[in-house]
């Protein structure tokens, strides 16, 4: 099954978790076993992407430890780093409507589009929107960050997505924020746009992620959380605040 139709399938049955896991963090094999834990706590799907310099081989060796260890679908988070992995159930088409940079918003895209059709990779596309801190990320894409009470600004990004045609609206706070995206700015998004919403950076605690997910996120996606003491413990919490 496609993982598009896997989400959707998801999403009929109400919050989706993604774990995302930094292959600059840990050796592949470590890798490889948060992901097993994440999915047997219920995580729905393994993201693999970062923000650092991770060498190819690293990555590789990562996605083909995660894949080993899970049945989720693992799928590809472009960073703007040299490093590419296609041998993944799918690669999320991240556009980010808020860069200052044309190279993160599509030209990056133009230039590997034809490889990924010829090699019938599976992509998502997806309307990324930073807002602040916007970490690491923020700052490499050269993002014009979102303040966090410009809720008017984050409708527009949102929608622009949705008109484009994209199918999901990711809210993105960065990688190790101090806190989510503010719960009032994921309910004004919420309430315009009808494509599902994605919503990560900072969420560490089931009451982070009650509250994003109460103001409407469809889909949340922690990193950090799984990279701490005591990890099986805070995710198995923070997957029954979502799935309750
Ligand atoms: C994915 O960047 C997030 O959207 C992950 O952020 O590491 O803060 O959970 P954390």
């Amino acid at each position: 099954m496609k993982v598009k139709e896997y989400l959707k399938n998801k999403l009929k049955q109400g919050a989706v978790h993604i774990t995302l896991i930094d292959p600059s963090r840990q050796l592949p094999e470590a890798a490889g076993r948060l992901a097993h834990t994440a999915q047997e706590v219920g995580s729905d799907l393994v993201l693999i992407g970062s923000t650092s310099s991770t060498g190819q081989r690293a990555l590789m060796e990562t996605a083909e430890a995660v894949k080993e260890k899970v049945t989720i679908p693992v799928i590809y988070l472009p960073s703007g780093s040299e490093s590419i992995s296609l041998n993944l159930d799918a690669l999320l088409f991240l556009s980010m409507l808020n860069s200052r940079n044309a190279r993160f918003i599509s030209t990056t895209h133009a230039r590997i589009a034809l490889v990924l059709k010829r090699l019938c990779v599976e992509t998502i596309p997806v309307g990324y929107i930073l807002v602040e801190p916007g970490m690491k990320i923020g700052e490499l894409g050269e993002a014009d960050l979102i303040t966090r009470d410009n809720f008017w600004k984050a409708i527009g990004y949102a929608l622009t997505a949705e008109f484009m045609g994209m199918d999901y609206v990711y809210l993105e706070a960065g990688n190790g924020a101090a806190q989510p995206v503010p719960a009032g700015m994921i309910r004004a998004v919420k309430r315009e746009i009808s494509i599902p919403l994605i919503v990560g950076g900072g969420i560490r605690t089931a009451i982070d992620a009650r509250r994003v997910r109460q103001a409407g996120a469809d889909i949340v996606v922690t990193g950090t959380v799984i990279e701490n003491a005591g990890y099986r413990e805070r995710l198995r919490s923070i997957l029954s605040a979502l799935k309750e």
